[in-house]
């Protein structure tokens, strides 16, 4: 098997974010992308591989030409400065102009997503990793996974948070369109809010999160089963709530009972996974209790699916065991290489 990963993706560092009112470590570090590359490299199967430089147009086909600016502006930043923007307009009476780092607000979602003179290096190399992971599987591989540091799933067309600044497994969810269609489920603890505005109206993108209450976690303001697209995406999109605490037993259940039979009945000619590991019990941020051996459980109930599958690295704060989730978790799909 495949994995994508280039080293630039480990030059941002983000040392900080505001959650809740509290100024705390950043979650979302280098030693996490380090951890899970370190283990993959221990696996014989495991092919570590080098993308080359994602064309810009990929990135377009996702996002709108304003944020790919922002970044770039945010290159113009002193080194180890990092911009939180501290005015968030309201949407539709605002203008913003792209190249004024001061106009971030209008792009933002979250106070925990800085943009620093790294950003765009590290999320365009990231999406990358995922964009040829994508290719890969076009080209005949079964299965490919896009070690994808920073995140993508909270990023939607023309906004960043969450940690995510472009929606990694929506570029690759767009490369694998182009010869069919596709299902991108997302088991990060929570909600991929930027993957379902991306494909909301989309009737040959299928997307279904599986995640913890919105109205007690981030994002806080969607992710909710009322939630099923619109206009011809309209009975597209799945959303799947599970309570605080949730183990094995109830996640196969739920996995089992509503979310793959939704997949299914959808009938799709490839899988992305957005594959967050804050489902982990010692995860400090998600609230779900799965354990190392429950990847490899949950691996093979996609992996019966028989797709070609692309998994894309979302989430998982608890560094020490995460490599160790992601190896559990690919080995559920190692029987078909
Ligand atoms: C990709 C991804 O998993 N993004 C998650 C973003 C969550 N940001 C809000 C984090 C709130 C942190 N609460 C701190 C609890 C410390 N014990
Ligand atoms: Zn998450």
């Amino acid at each position: 098997m495949k994995a994508f990963f280039h080293k630039d993706q480990l030059e941002f560092h983000p040392k900080f974010e505001w959650a809740l009112g509290n100024r705390i470590k950043h979650p979302e570090t280098t030693k996490r992308a380090q951890n899970i590359f370190r283990k993959l490299k221990a696996e014989s199967w495991i092919e570590l591989a080098e993308p080359p430089k994602i064309p810009l147009k990929a990135i377009r086909d996702n996002h709108n030409y304003q944020l790919i600016t922002l970044y770039n502006t945010a290159m113009e930043l002193a080194d180890e400065e990092a911009y939180y923007p501290s005015v968030f307009p309201q949407r539709a009476k605002a203008k913003a102009d792209p190249t004024n780092i001061n106009h971030a607000g209008f792009f933002c979602f979250d106070s925990g997503t800085p943009l620093n003179n790294k950003t765009w290096q590290a999320a365009s190399w990231s999406a990358a990793s995922s964009y040829y992971a994508a290719k890969s599987v076009l080209a005949g591989d079964p299965v490919s996974y896009a070690l994808s540091r920073p995140p993508g799933h909270h990023a939607s067309r023309d906004t960043y948070g969450g940690y995510c600044y472009f929606n990694n497994a929506a570029i690759a969810a767009k490369v694998l369109r182009t010869k069919g269609r596709v299902a991108l489920v997302d088991i990060d603890f929570h909600h991929g809010n930027g993957s379902q505005e991306i494909f909301y109206k989309s009737d040959d993108v299928f997307v279904a999160s599986i995640h913890g209450d919105p109205r007690e976690y981030f994002p806080y303001f969607c992710g909710f089963p009322s939630e099923q697209g619109s206009g011809a995406g309209l009975g597209h999109n799945l959303n799947v709530i599970l309570p605080t605490g949730t183990k094995w037993p109830a996640y196969k259940k739920a996995l089992r009972t509503v979310f793959l039979n939704a997949v299914k009945r959808f009938e799709p000619d490839f899988l992305v996974i957005s594959a967050g590991f804050d489902t982990y019990k010692l995860d400090p941020i998600g609230r779900f209790a799965l354990e190392t051996a429950d990847y490899k459980k949950m691996a093979k109930e996609f992996d019966a699916l028989k797709l070609p599958t692309v998994i894309c690295q979302e989430g998982g704060y608890f560094t020490r065991d995460l490599g160790d989730n992601v190896v559990s978790f690919l080995s559920g799909f190692k029987d078909r290489k």
